[in-house]
């Protein structure tokens, strides 16, 4: 499978980053980062080092995004970008070998999906503003494209934005870029969405954490855990900051779809007012294939699989 993998330099981007690097049938073509949970000049130097450490030795291009989006993410998340690309464990070589092009971002995705043999599947971890930029520049790309598989969205009545001027109904992805996510709606790419209805099943927890301790012999493993020390776990209740692992299950639903459930849903995406974001059930919206559930345990049980073997 061709996989163009576009992140937004969250601590699970890396992760999801490391688990596609890892799987047999994912033939990564590209990968971008666009700077929206993360900084950018860290979060593209991370993947890099993600590549020449963990990625058998492969040559992935890696694009820099010059998409900005409406509603910024908060500092003291994006600030993770820093922390992960300084870990000892991505410096121990004193060079990075990966090649980073010039060209931006969305006319990376556009030239590796004309160039690419066969239809490409998308893989966006971050807001689409790339996606909707290059759907706009280059609109014959979509007959190339197989899928997106998208982390983002949600048709639970609570998402988790939490910010002055918002009602609290979108997921942050959507939210970041609302008319991007309506420009790809407005697309005709099958998607797959990895909503909060099922990343909500899968936070970081203890026993979690305290697994990957104990496997920390696999240096793979060991940087998980490392990445997963620098933020907040789920304890007693779920919080604002509290860690899930959205993108990883993500990455993971590529390389193997039969740890979830999934459903057809038509919607909708406001981009207006208190609810801009949000994604909204409507009969008369376009379907989306909706991730809705995960079997949780198989889920951390293929990922640590996939990371023993690094
Ligand atoms: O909304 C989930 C998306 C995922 O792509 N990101 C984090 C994942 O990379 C935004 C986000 C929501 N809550 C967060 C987020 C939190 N508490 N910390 C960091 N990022
Ligand atoms: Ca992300």
């Amino acid at each position: 499978m061709n996989v163009y993998f576009n992140h937004d330099g969250g601590g699970d981007d890396f992760v999801a980053l490391l688990l596609l690097l890892r799987m047999p049938d994912v033939r990564l073509t590209g990968v971008s980062v666009i700077p929206a949970d993360g900084y950018l000049e860290p979060s593209v130097q991370a993947s890099c080092k993600i590549i020449d450490r963990f990625g058998a030795g492969d040559e992935i291009e890696v694009a820099r995004s010059d998409s900005r989006g409406k509603n910024p993410f908060p500092a003291a998340w994006r600030i993770m970008s820093f922390y992960v690309d300084a870990l000892p464990i991505l410096n121990e070589a004193e060079r990075i070998d990966n090649p980073i092009v010039p060209l931006p971002a969305h006319r990376h995705l556009i030239q590796k999906v004309l160039e690419t043999e066969g239809k490409t599947t998308l893989v966006f971890t971050g807001p689409l503003t790339d996606l909707a930029r290059a759907l706009d520049e280059s609109p014959e790309i979509e007959a190339r494209i197989e899928r997106l598989v998208w982390m983002g969205g949600t048709f639970l009545p609570k998402g988790n934005v939490e910010e002055p001027e918002h009602d609290g109904t979108a997921e942050w992805n959507a939210y970041w870029d609302p008319e991007a996510t309506a420009r790809v709606w407005a697309s005709g790419i099958p998607i797959d969405l990895v909503a909060l209805e099922s990343t909500n099943r899968v936070p970081l927890t203890l026993d979690v954490r305290d697994a990957w301790a104990k496997l920390r012999r696999h240096e793979a493993i060991d940087f998980i855990g490392q990445c997963y020390a620098l933020v907040p776990p789920l304890v007693f209740f779920e919080t604002n900051s509290t860690y899930y692992l959205w993108d990883v299950l993500t990455a993971a639903y590529v390389g193997k779809p039969d740890l979830v459930k999934t459903k057809t849903v038509r919607s909708i995406v406001r981009t207006d007012g208190f609810a801009q974001g949000r994604t909204q059930e409507d009969p008369e919206g376009r379907p989306v294939n909706l991730v809705y559930d995960v079997d949780r345990d198989g889920f951390f049980g293929y990922m640590t699989e996939l990371l023993k073997q690094a």
